[in-house]
């Protein structure tokens, strides 16, 4: 029996948190070609997640702190040792590591024994910040660096991570891994038909570097919708409880097709129809 290892990479408001809600869903209901081989630590978070939704509600904010890493201890389709590892912190761990250019111990320590990275990048948060594709010169003297970053647009953050990641696996001998680039809460966007394309459109930058250092089947393209619309975490919305989140969300990967199964891109390659 083999083993793989998946990183999860996205910022604050990625909708990471709502993501492994509907893929605990998923696969709890049998809906996926994936199963668990043993339950998730973060159970309570996830049952908090889907609990909402069920009302047709999305969960309030990560509480800070409170549940640290989501991991999933799967078994994939060939009967193999499948691990996704999530860190799902509202500290915004991924945006400080940016910031500060450095990686922390436990960071590196994922980052040299993922086997496939999977960024998550939410292109609403770029077409707010559309304007800024250049950091405006700072005007307060004190800044700190930590604040530069934030204003920076999220592709230039994105790059800089990639960046930061292929030099902790030069470091640690190792070469790039296979990488998935997810568009998440995609419902956002326009109607996509090519999710390359889609990165290509409204994050130029991040797309032509991922594009130098990721060829072929190296690299995957999605746009997901882990809840195919927006909902508020104080007013239920009726239809989507009715219809329950286990019907909600879609994913759609290099063909253009729009399927149910979130979990679609914790596939091997070769297993992708
Ligand atoms: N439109 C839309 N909004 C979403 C989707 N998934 C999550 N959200 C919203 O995006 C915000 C951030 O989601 P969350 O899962 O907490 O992101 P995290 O900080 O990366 O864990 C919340 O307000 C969610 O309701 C989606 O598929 N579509
Ligand atoms: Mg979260």
């Amino acid at each position: 029996m083999s083993s793989r290892r998946i990183l999860l990479l996205g910022e604050s408001k990625t909708g990471k948190t709502h993501l492994a809600g509907q893929i605990y869903g998923r696969i709890r209901a049998g809906q996926s070609a994936f199963g668990f081989r043993s339950q998730p630590a973060s159970l309570k978070l996830l049952e908090e997640v889907l609990d909402s939704l069920t009302n047709g509600k999305s969960a309030g904010h990560t509480p800070s702190g409170q549940y640290g890493e989501i991991e999933f201890d799967l078994t994939d389709p060939g009967g193999d040792k499948l691990e996704l590892v999530w860190p799902d912190y509202a500290g915004e761990q991924i945006s400080d590591m940016v910031a500060r250019r450095s990686i922390m111990p436990d960071w590196a320590a994922r980052i040299e024994s993922a086997d496939r990275f999977m960024l998550l990048v939410r292109s609403s948060d770029a077409v707010a910040r559309k304007s800024a594709l250049f950091s405006e010169p700072s005007r307060e003297r004190d800044l700190g660096s930590r604040r530069r970053t934030d204003r920076m647009p999220v592709q230039m953050r994105m790059v800089e991570l990639l960046q930061m990641l292929e030099r902790a696996r030069t470091v640690a001998a190792l070469d790039l891994p296979e990488l998935d680039v997810l568009l998440t809460c995609a419902d956002e966007m326009e109607t996509i038909n090519d999710p390359k394309e889609a990165l290509a459109r409204h994050m130029p930058m991040l797309a032509s570097f991922i594009g130098t250092r990721w060829t072929g089947p190296r690299v995957r393209y999605w746009a997901i919708s882990a809840l195919g619309r927006q909902l508020r975490d104080d007013l239920a919305n009726e239809e989507f409880a009715e219809t329950g989140p286990v019907e909600q969300g879609w994913i759609i990967g290099q063909d253009g097709q729009k399927l149910k199964d979130l979990t679609l891109p914790f596939a091997i390659t070769s297993s992708i129809p």
